[in-house]
């Protein structure tokens, strides 16, 4: 492997082939195809699913870019019923609170074609929660060490992660309920670590159904200069 000191600190050659502009076209128009084809789905099979395979996506997420390399991310995986069901309740109890007042009118209006409600019940028909954590500082054997672009490095991740469970044939849905400290409490996190995003993971239930929305087309989402 070919190396090089670059002031004192040991660097590596990038090496990788280059694809022709034929293949940039077809690798990137087939990647889109794929990600195309990705909907958020909110009904799930309870099949259960092998742990590698929630273990590879999170592997793909945590290859994200994140500032100074800091990596601040941590992915709790819950697959333990009775933590499920915690977090379901808890959820709800939150959902219920917003759906009847918190959200303003417009909000609530924003939602209806989605179709979603308080209720929560892929916390638990879902084989896996996937919660992601940010790491705020770092915090190892008491010592408090910086961390940078936090909330943009973990938000890379997740599109990663996203993007990998999608890859792998397997739905997800990004949950936000709104306050999240719940999840510290169950999951019993130390204190550098703040609720980012809660992920169900699984097959999509055989018969479900998604909103008939469509994403805006290229010329409303690009300008070239
Ligand atoms: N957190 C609530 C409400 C909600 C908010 C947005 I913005 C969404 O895109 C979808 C739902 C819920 O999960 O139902």
């Amino acid at each position: 492997m070919e190396k090089k000191l670059i002031e004192g600190f040991e660097h590596i050659r990038y090496q990788r082939e280059q694809p022709s502009e034929e293949e940039l076209i077809q690798n990137s128009r087939n990647f889109y195809q794929l990600m195309n084809g990705r909907r958020t789905v909110r009904e799930f099979d309870t099949r259960p699913i092998p742990l590698e395979v929630i273990e590879n996506i999170v592997l793909t997420a945590s290859t994200a870019p994140s500032g100074a390399h800091k990596q601040p991310w941590t992915f709790c995986i819950v697959s333990d019923s009775e933590i499920k069901r915690k977090i379901r309740i808890a959820a709800e109890e939150e959902e219920k609170i917003s759906y009847s007042g918190r959200m303003p009118e417009d909000w609530k209006a924003d939602l209806k074609p989605l179709g979603t409600n308080w209720e929560k019940p892929f916390l638990e028909d879902a084989p896996y929660l996937i919660v992601v954590f940010k790491q705020s500082y770092g915090l190892s054997d008491g010592e408090k060490s910086q961390h940078y672009y936090v909330s943009e490095s973990v938000g890379i991740a997740c599109g990663f992660l996203i993007a990998a469970i999608h890859q792998a044939g397997l739905v997800a849905v990004t949950h936000t309920p709104s306050p999240m400290n719940f999840l510290s409490s169950i999951l019993e996190r130390p204190t550098n670590e703040k609720p980012f995003l809660l992920v169900p993971v699984g097959y999509a239930k055989e018969e479900s159904y998604v909103p008939a929305i469509v994403r805006k087309d290229l010329e409303k989402i690009i300008v070239r200069f």
